[in-house]
């Protein structure tokens, strides 16, 4: 059956609805960033830039890095967002948009982010480097799909039991990166991490400037959480909805975080710019190397 016009909605000109791409303008290598500026500051690396297409908070360019096709596309902030880009993003590999029909062949995507948070532990520290193991969202994202056959329920369970998780909030959900993918981004200067993907940036990131919070405690009881002797390690707020999405749809994701806050000692980078920097520059050769 064909999709109808008011559920795959392309533009005029034959292009996907928010992101504005053709399915030429895709990479099968994709590195996903929140800053629509941090796409330049990645494919300033690049030897090559065939396309720089933008609308809305969706910047993409695709081009060459050592011999490696990549597209960058920024996300803006928020699983929201993630919805749009990676249900778009797989349309354009997945679905033939003329017949609006499924492709019998999949594409396999490798999805990277890179982007910042902050950490909830002390020992680490602003301007370190985490790839999310294991993300856990606060978002409702994933519960919108059917989804249970890829998420890790025993770990949501006891993390909502044990920060006494309020009943007006939704339940979390989580899920593993890709662990292939996942371990190769690992060296001595990125750990791995158990990342919790919120709904937002000051309350639900336990942040208060002028409002109460429902329970201030929340960020220590997360802090405090242990899974097989693993803690959690930091906040940000797009992790989750990829990795689901992802597993969802058959790609494969990792997601890697500059430290640019650390909740616990209250410092923030000096040069959030910079990490950013290094981490891009890191994650480009490890692309590489990986032989994607
Ligand atoms: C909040 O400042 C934003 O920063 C983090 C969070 O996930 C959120 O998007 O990621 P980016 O630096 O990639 O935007
Ligand atoms: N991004 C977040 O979502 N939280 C932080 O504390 C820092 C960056």
């Amino acid at each position: 059956m064909a999709i109808a016009e008011s559920e795959l909605i392309l533009n005029k000109d034959g292009s996907i609805y928010h992101l504005n791409l053709k399915p030429e303008h895709l990479a099968q290598t994709i590195i996903t960033v929140g800053d629509p500026d941090r796409v330049d500051l990645v494919t300033q690396h690049f030897e090559t830039i065939e396309c720089n297409i933008r609308k809305r908070e969706f910047h993409t360019q695709t081009g060459i890095y050592k011999g490696h096709r990549i597209t960058v596309i920024s996300t803006g902030i928020g699983t929201d967002n993630i919805d749009i880009v990676c249900n778009e993003l797989d349309a354009l590999v997945n679905i033939d948009l003329t017949t609006r029909k499924n492709k019998t062949e999949r594409t396999t995507l490798h999805i990277i982010r890179i982007g910042t948070s902050g950490s909830i532990q002390p020992d680490i520290p602003i301007d370190s480097f985490v790839v999310s193991e294991i993300a856990t969202g606060f978002d409702s994202l994933l519960h919108f799909y059917k989804s249970n056959h890829v998420q890790l329920p025993e770990i949501s369970e006891a993390l909502a039991k044990h920060i006494d998780l309020d009943q007006n909030k939704s339940k979390p959900y989580t899920v593993a990166y890709d662990k292939q993918l996942g371990e190769h981004m690992l060296s001595s200067i990125v750990q791995k991490g158990h990342t919790v993907t919120n709904v937002g940036f000051y309350g639900p990131q336990g942040r208060v400037l002028r409002l109460p919070l429902q329970d201030q405690e929340l960020n220590t009881k997360i802090a405090s959480f242990v899974h097989e002797d693993k803690k959690i390690t930091n906040l940000e707020m797009e992790t989750a909805g990829i990795y689901g999405l992802a597993k969802l749809l058959g790609h494969k994701a990792v997601s890697m975080n500059a430290i640019v806050a650390n909740r616990t000692t209250g410092e923030f980078s000096q040069n959030p710019k910079e990490t950013v920097k290094k981490l891009i520059k890191y994650t480009l050769d490890k692309i590489v190397d990986y032989h994607l």
